[in-house]
This record gives structure tokens, C-alpha cells and sequence, in this order.
């Protein structure tokens, strides 16, 4: 099929009112019968047919008004029913159609998971249920009765409230009616059926509503869903707090599956998740699975405004919701938790995700303006730099213009299917500002590039900077326009105090941040008494990539002094990225280069500095990763010498701190039970990053204290945490240990993916065979995207020297994956082959091998649209 683009939108020729379903469940055989109340759009074009959308349906039955059409009235092809000639007046047509849930391996529209029924539709899942005008700008009023076997789905569930439910008389089977009131889009209709346990809870609304709260998980497992419940009331009382948005149904339900594509859904009224991020108990979850779970229920409850109320027009409007969702929920997090750390790990997300996405041949703006295949769109560019733009809206205007922003979108706004434009308006109009040029960082893709240098004058007491923005080609971007970035700074005096940022008009740097808006711009500040230390992009305020003239002893100054946190982390990262850089290329040429001791000063400092919150040393102690000295080299990498480079840099890191590392280690030995509170997972991280580098050394204490550590953890996030050191850095400990591990946890499937995925991770040549051998293990399945994701995800995406093997062997092993995955289950493999996304900066001999790889997919027939998408963009 041609391309989708954003220019050709039009609106819906047919508008539907109402949509009235009833579904009979059967495993092989469902029947749905669907009534839509049709009408002309007044915006459409007079006189259209109407065509509706249908994927592997099988038509029973069709009606208008009634009465059966006539076969030459309507024609169906696999992928639409279109009614050639209607009345074109108010009308229902009635559709009646078959699926087969149990074969609907996709995992898209009406599926069985564990013998659950459930549902998928966004973004065009819809359609794989019945005939409908799969399209987000249409919005009906939806009543659904399922009916099941009573045995088989004694919990039948819908959108909206309840209504109704009972026996079917004279039969085995029982019956719910569901009805949502508010008007939506196709994508966020969903139903479930099963045979599934409850928590319940409730939660009284700021206007004092109360709302019936429900998780639903698999029998046995409700013990582990407090924690959701939690995190989901927390969520409701922030979302009216600080958007003043309240919950609009009598109840509001998450079911937990554990078959599922994304990590959940946003359902109106009936969020359905990915049980990975619903299940956690201290006994199988780590302090990260517990932080992922608060976030992913806040986002997706946070949909209810962002996404639901307020509905994109179009796919390509995806940011529309989704940035701004994942800046809420990062928000929500920073409040619940640490706020700088907060920052620091999204911020380290958005750049190993999104900035290689931005640097390669997938690159596409914030806002696409084409596709070939929507669900390729669910990217780190349309969610996380979706988020940084948010964010820079609210640096540039302010908390009070941000809020009043808001305050207009969510009022102007509500019960549309919105746009890009739209939302930028209400910031414009709210704030009295121009945001024309702001508007690009929906429309240009790459990451922009800064690079700043800073003069000091003596004599006048002066201090310039001078900024140069650039913005690299991308794919169908040849040439670009300045952005406007938001650049906060500071100035630290010699003390390591902030100075007054005036600037020599007198006017100040409003809450210190400078508005980039030219290809170069130069900023004098006045009364600056001694030479100064820039601290540039405080707090990463625009997503771009900084360079600077800042000296080695001017970042070690930043590491120790600066009073923006993130930037004291990030010093301390830019003195070993630095150094990674040149050791890489040393490794390469069979040499090594000494280890700065700037960056074992900073560090040492940092673990002596009692007043630094522990989580925050943890993540300051974290040496850059292969794929960021990847990215950071950008082209003919190596990854062996990266791997190299950085292995020798934390055993001299280890050798040279190892006292402090262990003492730190002991102060931060566990008080009592286990709670996943953040002042408790933060002391927990310091501890473990403490006995991560202390077993970097190699040394014979290192590593049994690993062993202790492993042996008497109670909890998993210390286990856990003590057997990836043992499986990485002690390899006589390391099968015992992974034995050991998963005899305890054998049963438990979400567990069972970590010890995957560790093993996946494994930085050593044996570690495809053990890969392929995992395969066959009767805890792996391949139908199931969790284990792939774990096992085969983890290797193409997370141990870059053996998936990029010199013998291109790695790229083998993806690419068969790939293709025997894609006939099941396009949306996963074309996820996984995502994983090539930086193949173009390899050294020639592995370029190739990844290169043939892609040819090998490509070649395969019946490739699936989502593949052959991701596929053809990597060789363009
Ligand atoms: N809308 C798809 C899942 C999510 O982003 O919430
Ligand atoms: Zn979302």
C-alpha cells in the first residue's frame, strides 16, 4: 500500500453516533454483532460511500435499517466493506462478523491470552473485530454486552460503567452489559473475559465522587497487585492536584495479561496491562520493576484526559498524546520520588533510545508527516523527545504559562480529536506568545547539535558566551531551520556559588534560561568579577547535543560544585565519556591510554560527599555504557574496543577507590524489611553500584562478597542485582548461581524473563550458543512477546559486542528470529528488527554482515508490512 501522509487528511465522510455491540465469546468462533448509527459529515464529501475498515473478518450478515443489503449494494475486500451507493441520511447498519480469538496470534483486536479473552485495538486493532471507520477522529457513544460461558469467563468486563449482567437463561452462559458515556474513538474501545481475581478499592474524586477501583489479575496473584492499586490512586490525587483533571466513570478497571505487544493500553475505563507491569512483589520484583509500574499506571490513568477526553485527530498527531502522557507521568514520578534523579534516568533513556534513533536511517520528526505502518511509530522519538519538547514548552513559558496552557487545552479541547496546532495554540493564545518556531520540534528530526564556548574579560568584568546551533541531515531532511532551545545555565563562581546571570542590557536571563534562536547568538553578562564556570543545559533542558570548551579541570569543578544536580552528574559522564572515546580508539590500535585522574577524583568525591542523596551517587557512579561511547564515537565503530576500553576503565575505577566503594558498601547495609519506597531502593542502588565496581576489579574479596551478597539477599532486587555481577564478572560463580536462581523461581514466568535476559547479556562469545540453547528451554516460548523480548531482545539490544559478532553471526541469529517471529506476530518483529537502527555506524566488516542480515529479511516472501517497513527505511 502507498504511504499515509499528513497532507492528505480529510476529514470522515461518515460520522458515527452510536455504537451498539454485542459479543458472543467463543474460543475458535466469536460472533460480534455490531449496530452503528451512521450520519453524514457535514464536513465530508457529499454523496461518499461508506467504506469500513476490516482485517481478517469473517461477514455473517449485514443490514441497513433492518433489512438485508442486496450483494451488489456492497463490496468486500481484505481490508474494507464499502457500501457503494447509501442513502445519504441518518442511518444503522447492522454488521455481523466471526473472529477466531484463539488463532489471533497478532495480538491485535479480539485475542486469547492464557486463555483470557481480551483486547488490543489501538492503533487499528479495531477493525479486527468488525467493520468499522478505524480512524481516531471518529467518536462514538459505545454500549457493549459480552456473553460467555459462565465457566470459562466468569469476569466479563467493558468501557464505561456497568449496566447490567445475569444468567442467559436456560443456558450455561452469563452475560454484562457495558456503557461509556463519553464519546471515543474505536482505539480505545477493549473487553475482557475471563476467569480472573480482583482487588478492589475505591477512591473518592476532588468533588467528592466515589469510583470503584478493580485490578484483575490470574488467579492466585492478587497479592501482587497492591502496589498498582497504590500507585493508581496516588496517580488520581496528583493528576487533580497539579492538572486539575478528576476521574469521569463509577469505576475504573485494570486487568493484568501475559500476553501482550505493548506494555499496556489506555482503554477507556478498563486499562488492560502487560502483567510485567501490574505484578510485584518483593520477592519477584526489583526496585526498577516497582518504579516502571508507578510510572506506567500513572501514564496510562493519565491517558483518561491526555488521550481519551482529548483524542488525536490523526496518527500522526500520536505525540499529541503521548509526549504529553509520558510528561505527566514523568512528573508524576519526579514528585513521588527524587526529582533530580528522576531527571537523570529519563534523561539517560532518551538519549540510549531516542538519540540513536535520531542519528540513523529510522530517524522521523516528533510529529511524522508519513508512514507506511502506524504501529512502527510507537517510538522513543514520539514518546520521550515527545515528552523533552513538553518540557521545553513549560522551561520557556513558566509553571504559571505552562499551567495556563494546559488549562486552556484541556477546556478548549475537550471531547476533540486534537492536533499538533491545536495544542500549541492554547500556549500561544494563554501566554500571548508566538510559538511558530517553537512548532519545529514537531516537524524537524535529528538530534541539534550546541556548540558553546565562553570568553572571560578581565578588565571589564564581562563573561560572553557564544552559541552555535546546528541541525544534521535526516532522512528526507536535507535542510533544516535554527530551533528555538531553551538553554538554562549558570555561572559558578570560583566558591562554587551561582552568579547573577544580568546580562549587559541589565535584564536578566529569565529563570536562567537563554532562548537559542539564530544559527549563532552571543550572550554578555556583566559584573563578573572572576572567571567563571558555565554550567550549560542545567537540568538537560533541550535535547540537543552539547560540546563546549570546557576544560577537564572546569568539569571536575562542575562534579563537585555545581548546584544543578543533573549537571554534576553529567560533568562527571562527560570526563569518562571523553576518555572512553580515546581509549576506544587506543584498544583498537593495541594500546591504552591512562584513566584521568579528574574522573577518579570525581567520583571518590562524590562517595565521600555524605550530604548527596544515595540514589543519586548510585546513578553518578555509573560508568557511560558501550552503546553511549557508540553513539558518541558515531561512525566505524568498534564494539570490541568500546567493550575493552570501558572494562579496563572500571577495574582501574575499582582498583583505585576500592576502599570507599566497600566501605560505602557496609554503611549501606539493609535496615529491616523490604519496602520499594525511593529513600530505600535509593540506598539499596548505592550498595549494589558500590558492589557492581568493587566486582569490576576482579578480585577474589569482590567476588565473594558478590556470592554473600547473592546468598543472603532477601529480596529480588538484591538478588537479582548479586547475580548479574556473579553472571558477568565471576564466570566460575556463575552457573551454579543461575541454576540456583532459576530452580527458586521456576514457575514464575516474569521472573524467569530476567534470568533470560541476563544471559542474553553475557559479554562473551559463548553467549549465542547459550542464546540459541535458551531458545529451546521449556520456560522460552516464542508465541509469548515478554520471553522474545527478554531473550532475543535483550541480546540484539543490550550486548552489543556479541550481537554485532565480527563474524556477523549475532546479525544472523536476529534475522532468523525475525523472520520466523513475523509470521505470528508482525508488531514484535518488526520491533525487534528495530535493533539495527545504528547498523550504518559499524566498521565496514561488521556494516556488512548487518547489512545482509536486513537484505536476508527483506528477501523473505510475505514479509509483513511492519517489517518490510522497518526493513526498507534501515537500507534506504
Ligand atoms: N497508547 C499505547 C500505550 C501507551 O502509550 O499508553
Ligand atoms: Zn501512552
Amino acid at each position: 500500500p502507498p504511504p499515509v501522509r499528513l497532507g492528505d487528511y480529510r476529514p470522515p465522510d461518515w460520522l458515527v453516533d452510536t455504537v451498539h455491540l454485542d459479543v458472543q465469546l467463543h474460543p475458535t468462533a466469536a460472533r460480534i454483532r455490531a449496530r452503528l448509527a451512521l450520519r453524514p459529515n457535514p464536513e465530508g464529501r457529499e454523496g461518499s460511500p461508506i467504506v469500513l475498515d476490516g482485517d481478517e473478518l469473517s461477514l455473517k450478515s449485514l443490514t441497513l435499517d433492518g433489512v438485508p443489503l442486496a450483494g451488489t449494494a456492497y463490496v468486500v475486500t481484505a481490508t474494507a466493506l464499502t457500501l457503494l451507493a447509501p442513502p445519504q441520511r441518518a442511518l444503522t447498519l447492522e454488521i455481523e462478523t466471526v473472529v477466531n480469538p484463539s488463532a489471533n496470534t497478532k495480538l491485535m483486536g479480539l485475542y486469547r491470552s492464557s486463555g483470557t479473552y481480551c483486547t488490543q485495538c489501538e492503533a487499528e486493532g479495531f477493525r479486527r473485530i468488525t467493520y468499522f471507520p478505524d480512524r481516531p477522529d471518529v467518536l462514538a457513544v459505545y454500549t457493549t454486552r459480552i456473553e460467555a460461558e459462565r465457566e470459562e469467563a466468569p469476569i466479563l468486563l467493558g468501557n464505561g460503567n456497568p449496566v447490567e449482567s445475569g444468567p442467559v437463561e436456560g443456558t450455561s452462559r452469563h452475560y454484562a452489559v457495558w456503557h461509556d458515556p463519553w464519546p471515543k474513538p474505536c482505539y480505545l474501545f477493549a473487553l475482557v473475559g475471563g476467569r480472573l481475581d480482583r482487588i478492589a478499592d475505591d477512591f473518592v474524586t476532588a468533588t467528592g465522587k466515589k469510583v470503584e477501583l478493580g485490578i484483575y489479575v490470574e488467579p492466585g496473584k492478587t497479592e501482587r497487585a497492591g502496589y498498582a492499586m497504590d500507585a493508581l490512586k496516588r496517580s488520581m490525587r496528583w493528576d487533580e492536584e497539579v492538572f486539575g483533571c478528576e476521574y469521569d466513570l463509577d469505576v475504573f478497571n485494570i486487568v493484568a495479561v501475559a500476553d501482550f505487544n505493548m506494555g499496556a493500553m489506555e482503554n477507556k475505563g478498563l486499562n488492560i496491562f502487560n502483567d510485567k507491569y501490574v505484578l510485584a512483589s518483593p520477592q519477584t520484583a526489583t526496585d526498577a520493576d516497582y518504579a516502571n509500574i508507578e510510572t506506567i499506571i500513572a501514564h496510562e490513568y493519565f491517558h483518561n484526559w491526555t488521550g481519551n477526553r482529548i483524542t488525536c485527530r490523526d496518527w500522526f498527531q500520536l505525540c499529541l498524546k503521548e509526549g504529553l502522557t509520558v510528561f505527566r507521568d514523568q512528573e508524576f514520578s519526579a514528585d513521588a520520588r527524587s526529582r533530580p534523579v528522576k531527571r537523570i534516568s529519563d534523561v539517560r533513556l532518551l538519549k540510549s533510545h531516542q538519540f540513536p534513533e535520531d542519528a540513523g536511517p529510522l530517524a522521523h520528526p516528533v510529529r511524522p508527516s508519513t508512514y507506511r505502518e502506524i504501529n512502527n511509530f510507537y517510538t522513543a522519538t514520539v514518546y520521550e523527545k515527545g515528552a523533552e519538547v513538553v518540557r521545553m514548552l513549560k522551561t520557556l513559558l513558566g509553571e504559571e504559562g505552562f499551567r495556563a496552557g494546559m488549562d486552556l487545552y484541556l477546556d478548549r479541547h475537550d471531547g476533540d480529536a486534537a492536533t499538533v496546532e491545536e495544542f500549541l495554540a492554547c500556549f500561544a493564545d494563554a501566554n500571548g506568545v508566538d510559538l511558530t518556531q517553537f512548532a519545529l520540534w514537531y516537524a524537524q528530526s535529528g538530534t541539534p547539535q550546541l556548540a558553546v564556548s565562553g570568553t572571560w574579560d578581565a578588565a571589564t568584568h564581562r563573561y560572553r558566551l557564544d552559541v552555535a546551533q546546528s541541525l544534521p541531515a535526516t532522512p528526507g531532511q536535507d535542510q533544516k531551520q535554527p530551533m528555538v532551545i531553551p538553554l538554562a545555565i549558570g555561572l559558578v563562581g570560583p566558591d562554587g556559588r551561582d552568579l547573577p546571570l544580568t546580562l549587559d542590557d541589565g535584564s536578566n536571563a529569565e529563570r536562567g534560561v537563554l532562548r537559542i534562536t539564530e544559527p549563532r547568538q552571543s550572550f554578555v553578562f556583566r559584573d563578573i568579577a572572576e572567571r567563571p564556570v558555565p554550567s550549560l543545559n542545567r537540568g538537560f533542558s533541550a535535547p540537543v547535543k552539547l560540546s563546549s570548551d570546557l576544560s577537564t579541570a572546569d568539569l571536575l569543578f562542575l562534579a563537585r560544585h555545581d548546584s544543578d544536580p543533573f549537571n554534576r552528574f553529567d560533568a562527571a559522564q562527560t570526563i569518562a565519556l571523553g576518555h572512553l572515546v580515546a581509549a576506544s580508539a587506543a584498544a583498537r590500535a593495541g594500546s591504552d591510554v591512562p584513566v584521568p585522574d579528574a574522573l577518579v577524583e570525581a567520583l571518590g568525591a562524590t562517595l565521600a560527599d555524605g550530604a548527596l542523596d544515595p540514589a543519586f551517587v548510585a546513578q553518578a557512579l555509573s560508568i557511560p555504557s558501550e552503546a553511549d561511547v557508540a553513539r558518541e564515537i558515531g561512525v566505524d565503530v568498534d564494539p570490541d574496543a568500546i567493550h575493552l576500553a570501558r572494562t579496563r576503565l572500571r577495574r582501574a575505577v575499582s582498583a583505585a577507590l576500592a576502599p570507599q566503594l566497600a566501605a560505602t558498601y557496609d554503611r549501606h547495609a539493609p535496615a529491616g524489611t523490604y519496602s520499594p519506597d525511593a529513600a530505600s531502593a535509593g540506598r539499596r542502588a548505592l550498595r549494589n553500584s558500590c558492589l557492581d565496581l568493587l566486582a569490576a576489579g576482579g578480585t577474589p574479596d569482590a567476588l565473594a562478597r558478590a556470592q554473600v551478597h547473592f546468598d543472603t539477599a532477601d529480596n529480588m532486587t538484591d538478588r537479582f542485582f548479586a547475580l548479574a555481577v556473579l553472571a558477568h564478572a565471576a564466570p566460575q560463580a556463575r552457573e551454579p548461581a543461575l541454576a540456583a536462581f532459576h530452580e527458586r523461581f521456576r514457575d514464575d514466568p516474569l521472573v524467569v524473563d530476567k534470568w533470560l535476559a541476563l544471559q542474553a547479556q553475557i559479554a562473551e562469545p559463548e553467549a549465542l550458543e547459550r542464546v540459541r540453547g535458551l531458545t529451546r528451554h521449556p520456560a522460552f516460548a516464542w508465541t509469548n512477546p515478554n520471553r522474545v523480548r527478554a531473550l532475543i531482545g535483550s541480546f540484539a539490544g543490550l550486548n552489543p559486542t556479541q550481537f554485532h559478532r565480527a563474524d556477523g553471526a549475532g546479525h544472523a541469529l536476529l534475522a532468523d528470529a525475525v523472520i520466523d517471529i513475523d509470521g505470528r506476530n508482525p508488531q514484535l518483529a518488526a520491533r525487534l528488527l528495530a535493533a539495527f537502527k545504528s547498523w550504518r555506524s559499524l566498521e565496514p566488516g561488521r556494516r556488512a554482515s548487518a547489512e545482509a542480515a536486513l537484505r536476508r529479511v527483506a528477501a523473505k516472501p510475505g514479509l509483513s508490512p511492519d517489517a518490510s517497513d522497518i526493513v526498507g527505511r534501515s537500507l534506504e
